[in-house]
């Protein structure tokens, strides 16, 4: 075998160098709710299809008992879809929930306290916080605003 000179060791070397990883000349930015956060409208709620607050499905200052019906702020196809929440209310908590709130039924829920402000990604929360009442994510029907007492199941 041929030993290599220390001049091929040292071209060897410079092309190791030439061949490695370039450095990333835009590195898009990774998507994150923060920055919706920081744009969200004083007291109003928001909801995503996308995971990180992409794709906003609609907002709401009030309640909407329905987002599958033609009324109030989320409608049609809003309704089993949301994948991200933001709480910019005025309120302490808005409660979600997996089914339109009409008749008395038990209806699964999940809720985002003020303080925790998003949910970025709503494949890591279940209703009730138990994986037995299903992914809250593609699944909430409608929303509540409600006071700080009302919740048990948060999201995360
Ligand atoms: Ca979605
Ligand atoms: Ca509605």
């Amino acid at each position: 075998m041929r030993k290599l000179s220390a001049a091929a060791v040292g071209a060897a070397l410079v092309g190791i160098s030439l061949v490695g990883p370039l450095p990333s000349a835009s590195a898009a930015a990774a998507a994150t709710c923060a920055d919706n956060y920081d744009n969200a409208l004083a007291g109003y709620m928001y909801a995503y299809n996308g995971a990180n607050c992409e794709g906003q499905l609609g907002l709401a200052v009030g309640n909407d008992q329905n987002w599958g019906d033609s009324a109030s702020s989320f409608q049609g196809s809003d309704t089993n879809r949301a994948s991200s929440v933001l709480n910019m209310g005025r309120y302490s908590q808005v409660k979600f929930f997996a089914n339109p709130t009409t008749g008395s039924a038990f209806n699964p829920h999940i809720c985002l306290t003020r303080a925790e402000g998003y949910a970025s990604n709503l494949s890591d929360d279940y209703f009730m916080e138990d994986p037995v009442f299903g992914s809250a994510n593609n699944s909430i029907s409608a929303h509540i605003w409600v006071e700080l007492t009302a919740c048990s199941a948060l999201a995360q």
